[in-house]
């Protein structure tokens, strides 16, 4: 309990205290929240790739994660054009492929976004990596189909 005699100081540094409990909270609450969600969209995912990456570190090494054990990775955006068409090509190949849209994954996509662009050059989504390669964006991908490139790729 917070004494009557307590001076305005304390009081403030009573409430700064309680405040930073709360915050460490809800950044935990939050943090939670965002491993049950990825793991109900993805129920196949393998439960340390349910772990939210909080530094750059952790950004790649997920990345990484992520392409080696998928055939097909498209990082996307939910509202980005070019990642439903690419999306849209994998499905009419019947094509199975792990779609992450990082502009729903909170500053999480940031991170993961920036990792990508170091590792890839990259900046934009969608992003496609192919048997671990990265392949590079909607133009390389529909260009690779019209070589007759892409299909030897998804067997
Ligand atoms: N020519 C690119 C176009 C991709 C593009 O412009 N994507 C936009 C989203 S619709 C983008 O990534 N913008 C930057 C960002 O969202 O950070 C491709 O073939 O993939």
């Amino acid at each position: 309990m917070v004494s009557q005699e307590l001076s305005c100081k304390t009081r403030l540094e009573h409430v700064a205290h309680l405040y930073a409990h709360i915050r460490k909270a809800v950044i935990f609450h939050s943090s939670i929240s965002q491993r049950v969600v990825q793991l109900l969209k993805h129920p196949s995912l393998p439960l340390e790739m349910a772990s939210v990456a909080k530094t750059p570190e952790e950004a790649t090494a997920k990345i990484e994660d992520l392409i080696k054990s998928n055939k097909v990775v498209v990082f996307s955006k939910s509202y980005c054009p070019y990642c439903d068409k690419v999306k849209d090509l994998f499905k009419k190949l019947s094509a199975q492929f792990y779609g992450l849209e990082l502009d729903e994954i909170g500053q999480e996509g940031s991170l993961l976004q920036a990792a990508l662009k170091t590792r890839t050059g990259q900046s934009t989504v969608p992003n496609v990596f192919i048997n671990g390669n990265h392949i590079g964006g909607c133009d390389d991908t529909f260009r690779l189909h019209r070589n007759s490139k892409l299909v030897p790729l998804l067997k």
